[in-house]
Parts: structure tokens; sequence; C-alpha cells
């Protein structure tokens, strides 16, 4: 749904992760509580087909979406209450990304943004009990292309962590300990509406003020670089994901094109336009 859309000595590091695995006498590496899922795109041009897993447990799960189509897709999950059929799924989506009310069944799932051809990318995030469908909103939304996976178990009381937080509220981010290299992010939804995050580079002097201006003035392009920016799966109020972004000293901002869930301008242009530094 994206529209526009401290280095520790290397042998240090291995040696304390190895002493760790010693001492622990555990896999260092992935527990096995965490379940992995793949989702995957195969296909050319608007003839591709989304494909997902039949069933998952309720709890943490590693979401790995690979695009193995000829062009760029997208992972987004909505979880539905009840039972649904993805014709209403296709409704309720296309509805709320025109900015008009989001059907009451219908809940930002999380998933995988924008993935390039053959690449493979991984978000972890606590699936709760329900059916969640998988949509490709990167091609033209239908029907028979989004699959359904049923999540059974109980409700899940995982928490994610991580040193690196963005949090999203009405109508803000705050950001912590965000730096240049791989940063695993914990992307925190703790508003009561859907939010997504995107990171663009803010372009020479540009502040978010010109940002939210040339978003306002509707044929001034904002100035950030929209090539290099970086961005997440919607989520709703209450929900978190673990992300992998890698960033280079610079300066940012941060970004929200989702409406409300009952409608409205994207967020951004209700000022969740924030300025981050990274060094
Ligand atoms: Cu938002």
């Amino acid at each position: 749904m994206s529209r526009i859309p401290s280095r520790a000595p290397y042998p240090v590091v291995v040696c304390v992760a190895l002493a760790m695995a010693v001492v622990f006498g555990l896999a260092a590496c992935g527990e096995e509580s965490t379940q992995e899922l793949t989702f995957e795109l195969n296909g050319k041009g608007e003839a591709v087909e989304l494909t997902a897993p039949e069933n998952a447990d309720s709890g943490e799960a590693e979401i790995t979406f690979t695009n193995s189509s000829d062009r760029d897709g997208e992972l987004q999950l909505i979880r539905v209450e009840g039972d649904h059929t993805a014709e209403e799924v296709v409704e309720g989506l296309e509805s709320a990304m025109k900015g008009k009310p989001f059907p009451d069944f219908f809940f930002a799932g999380g998933g995988v943004s924008t993935t390039k051809p053959g690449e493979s990318i991984t978000v972890t995030q606590v699936l709760e009990p329900g059916t969640y469908f998988a949509t490709d909103t990167e091609t033209k939304l239908d029907s028979s292309n989004v699959p359904a996976t049923e999540v059974t178990g109980d409700q899940s009381d995982a928490e994610l962590a991580s040193d690196t937080t963005v949090e999203a509220s009405e109508y803000s981010f705050t950001a912590e300990g965000l730096t240049a290299g791989e940063n695993e992010i914990d992307f925190a939804n703790i508003g009561a509406q859907p939010h997504h995050l995107i990171i663009a580079p803010l372009k020479g002097d540009a502040t978010v003020a010109d940002v939210e201006k040339a978003l306002k003035s509707e044929n001034e392009a904002p100035p950030i670089d929209e090539k290099g920016s970086q961005s997440t799966a919607v989520i709703e109020g209450g929900e978190s994901q673990l992300v992998n972004f890698n960033l280079k000293p610079g300066r940012y901002a941060l970004l929200c094109f989702i409406s409300d869930r009952q409608g409205g301008p994207p967020h951004a242009f209700k000022g969740m336009v924030d300025e981050v530094e990274v060094d």
C-alpha cells in the first residue's frame, strides 16, 4: 500500500556468540518455537500468482515473501474475523486504499512491503487465530489471486523485542536506536488506527515541513528520495513487526500514507511526517 509511496570488532562478537552457545548448551541460531512461513509470487506481468501456506499456528512467525515474478511485488496480509470471502476482502482493500471506510471484519495483518524481482524478505510478527488473506497490492487486485491461511491455536501473548524501535500512533512516529548499517527494527503500532512506515532520505537541506507543504500542494514532488526509501506492510493498532532496514548515515523522513479505518486522507496529510537522523 506504499503509494509514494557501532560496531564492535568482529572477532569479539564471534567469541561472545560462541561462548554463549557453549554456556547455555543451546543452538544460538533460531529457537524451534518460531515457525517459518513462506509466501511466494510467481509469473509474469499482470499474470502473477501468489501462494500461501494453508495452515499456520498462532504465535510468533517468521514470514518470508519470495518474489519469483518479473515485477515488483508486495505481501499485504489481511486478517478477517468470521467467515468472509476473497471477494469481500478485495472489496474492503479497494475501499481502504481509496480512503473509504474499512469493513468491520477487516484488519491490516502485516506482511512484507515492496519486494523486487528475485528478492526474498523476511519479517517476524505474532499471528492471532483467524483467517489471513494474502494480497499483492503492487498488481491489480483479483479475488482469484488472494489465497488464505487459516491460523489456529490460542490467542498469543508473545511479544517481539529489539533495541531499535519505531513507534507509530495518531499521527506521528517516535524512533529510537536507528544506526547506519543493518537495523532490526521493532515497528510497533501503539495507536488505534492502522499504520505503516516509510523511511525515505530527505533531499539536500529539505525539512519535514517542506515535505508536508509539497504533499498538500498536490503538484509538487515531495523532496524525498523515493528510490532510496524502505517500507513496511500495514499493521493495526496494538500490533508490531520486526523488520530489517539497511540505512546509510543521513536525515530521513518517516511517513505513513494509510487512512483511518473510518476513511479520510492518508495520514501524511494529517501531519504523520517526522524526521530522524541516522549516524
Ligand atoms: Cu498511519
